[in-house]
């Protein structure tokens, strides 16, 4: 079980307003224990009463404790069942401090916090990588087109197509790899992933099923693209 449960906590907000909901954040981060490279965070709402609740809009915010370096912000995306599904990414090693924040339906927001140690990248790169076999389950990019050319700062937008192969089931997801780096884990039945970030010149753009102890499916599928240089004499 790769996945830790990092713990409940009831929040009620400060001042005790008497109507106020309390709810529940769990917040799941994945693989376990976190290191730098793709992550996943998975989210659950529950009401006072520990049924799931739906929010109008969960967003997270990681922040490094000591350097200077801006938090990385994402806004996770609804799953049903109040679960929010978030790909993230850790950039560095050290002590990080994740918030999660829910806006609910009454406006109300609530917000639930984690202290997460993240350890130096476990050289997961696509060439030492643990690969186990296919057996059938296949993965196809259907976008980007192999070839294809972005403008400098475009986001490219990844879709897959998956068979034999249940996303979100028994840990089942999948990974993108940017020239032999890993770059996202998208966990829960998500088909889509953007890269809003590659550097002009061409790159690899591969996709590879994985399982539950995060291991590639041996068989995958890959793109070459192109992002442009930036238009020279802009400012
Ligand atoms: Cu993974």
């Amino acid at each position: 079980m790769l996945w830790l449960l990092l713990g409940l906590l009831v929040l009620s907000l400060a001042g005790c307003a008497p109507a106020e909901q309390a709810v529940q954040i769990e917040v799941q981060v994945s693989p376990q224990p976190p290191a730098v490279g793709p992550a996943h965070l998975q989210i659950q709402l529950l009401d006072s009463g520990g049924h799931p609740l739906a929010a109008e809009k969960v967003s997270l915010e990681a922040a490094m404790s000591g350097p200077e370096m801006p938090p990385v912000k994402a806004l996770a995306r609804p799953a049903g069942d109040g679960r929010y599904e978030a790909p993230f990414r850790w950039s560095m090693p050290g002590q990080w401090t994740l918030t999660v924040a829910a806006v609910l339906s009454g406006g109300q927001t609530v917000t639930r916090q984690v202290n997460l140690d993240v350890a130096p990248a476990d050289n997961q790169s696509a060439a030492n990588r643990v690969l186990v076999p296919n057996h059938g389950a296949a993965i196809h990019l259907e976008s980007p087109p192999d070839g294809a050319v972005f403008a400098a700062g475009q986001v490219v937008p990844v879709r897959v197509s998956v068979e034999n192969f249940t996303l979100g089931e028994d840990g089942n997801h999948w990974h993108v790899y940017v020239d032999g780096q890993p770059q996202r884990m998208i966990m829960g039945n998500i088909l889509t992933a953007e890269l809003p970030d590659l550097p002009p010149g061409e790159h690899t753009i591969s996709v590879y099923l994985s399982n539950g102890e995060h291991a590639d499916l041996a068989e995958g599928d890959s793109v070459r693209i192109e992002i442009a240089e930036p238009a020279a004499g802009g400012n």
